[in-house]
C-alpha cells in the first residue's frame, strides 16, 4: 500500500476500502502513521481544490469527511503510541463559533492526548462564553481554536476580547489554526501563535506549556 494509493483513496471517496488501507500500510507495509495522516491530508487538500473548481459538491465534501474519519480510527492507535512524552498541561480545544469543521480540530486533539496532555476537547461550534468557562472550571493555560472558514476567523477575536474582559487574557496562550489562517493573520486576532498542520501544532503547543 503506497502513499499515493492513500492519497488517491480519499480523493475517490473510497469510504469502504480506507480503513483496510491504512490498516494494511500500518500493519503490513510497516509504515509511520505520521507519514500515512501526510498522505490523507494531500488527499483532503486535493478534494477542497476540486470544490472550489466545482468539479466536487457538496456530497463529496461530506463524503470526503467520512472517508477520512474511517481513516482516521484507524490510524489514531498507531500515532498515540508513537509519542509517549507525558505533559500534563491542560489544554481547551474547540472549532470556533459558526464552523462545523472537526476533523482537522480531532486530529490535533488525538495527537495531544497522545502526547500526555490533559485535553478538555469542547466541540464544534462553540461560543466565547463556553470557553472563558471551561478555562475558569479547569484553569487550562493553553486555548487551541480551529477554524476552516474565512467566515469564522473573526470568532478567534471575539474568544480573545472575551478572555481580556473576564481578566484571564494573561493567563492562558491562545494557538490557531485551519486553512483560512496564517501567522500574521492570527496575531491580528489576538492570538498567540499559529501552526499549518496538526503536527507541527504539537510541536508549538509544547512550546507554549514551556517543554
Ligand atoms: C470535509 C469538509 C467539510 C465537511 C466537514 C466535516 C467535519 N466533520 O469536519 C462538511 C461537509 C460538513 C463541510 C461543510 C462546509 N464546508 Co467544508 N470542507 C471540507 C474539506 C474538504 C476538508 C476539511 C478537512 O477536514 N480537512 C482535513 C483536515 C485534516 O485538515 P484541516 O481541517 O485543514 O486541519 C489541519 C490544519 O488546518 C491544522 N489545524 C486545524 N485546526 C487547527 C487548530 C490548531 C490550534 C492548530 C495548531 C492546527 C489546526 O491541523 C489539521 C491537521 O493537520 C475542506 C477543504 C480543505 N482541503 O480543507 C472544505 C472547506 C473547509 N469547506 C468549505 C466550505 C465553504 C464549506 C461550507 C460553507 C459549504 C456549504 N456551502 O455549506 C460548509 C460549512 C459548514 C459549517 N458551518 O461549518 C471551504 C471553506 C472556504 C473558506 N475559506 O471559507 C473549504 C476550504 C472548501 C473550499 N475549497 O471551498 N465541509
Amino acid at each position: 500500500m503506497d502513499f499515493e494509493k492513500l492519497t488517491e483513496l480519499i480523493i475517490e471517496l473510497e469510504v469502504d476500502d480506507i480503513a483496510d488501507a491504512v490498516r494494511e500500510a500500518l500493519e503490513k507495509d510497516g509504515k509511520d502513521p505520521f507519514d500515512i495522516l501526510e498522505a490523507l491530508t494531500k488527499g483532503m487538500d486535493e478534494v477542497g481544490r476540486r470544490y472550489e473548481e466545482k468539479e466536487y459538491y457538496l456530497t463529496e465534501l461530506v463524503l470526503a469527511g467520512e472517508t477520512m474519519k474511517e481513516a482516521f480510527a484507524v490510524l489514531k492507535p498507531a500515532l498515540a503510541a508513537a509519542d509517549k512524552s507525558l505533559d500534563k498541561t491542560k489544554i481547551i480545544l474547540a472549532t470556533v463559533k459558526g464552523d462545523n469543521h472537526d476533523i482537522g480540530k480531532n486530529i490535533l486533539g488525538s495527537l495531544l492526548l497522545s502526547s500526555g496532555f490533559e485535553l478538555f476537547d469542547l466541540g464544534m461550534d462553540v461560543d466565547e462564553k463556553t470557553i472563558v468557562d471551561k478555562v475558569k472550571e479547569t484553569g487550562a493555560t493553553i486555548i487551541a481554536l480551529s477554524s476552516l472558514l474565512t467566515m469564522t476567523v473573526e470568532q478567534i477575536k471575539a474568544v480573545h476580547e472575551a478572555l481580556k474582559t473576564a481578566g484571564i487574557r494573561d493567563k492562558v496562550k491562545l494557538i490557531v489554526g485551519g486553512a483560512p489562517l496564517n501567522m500574521e493573520l492570527a496575531r491580528k486576532l489576538g492570538a498567540d501563535d499559529f501552526a499549518d498542520d496538526a503536527v507541527d501544532g504539537v510541536k508549538h503547543i509544547k512550546q507554549l506549556a514551556g517543554k
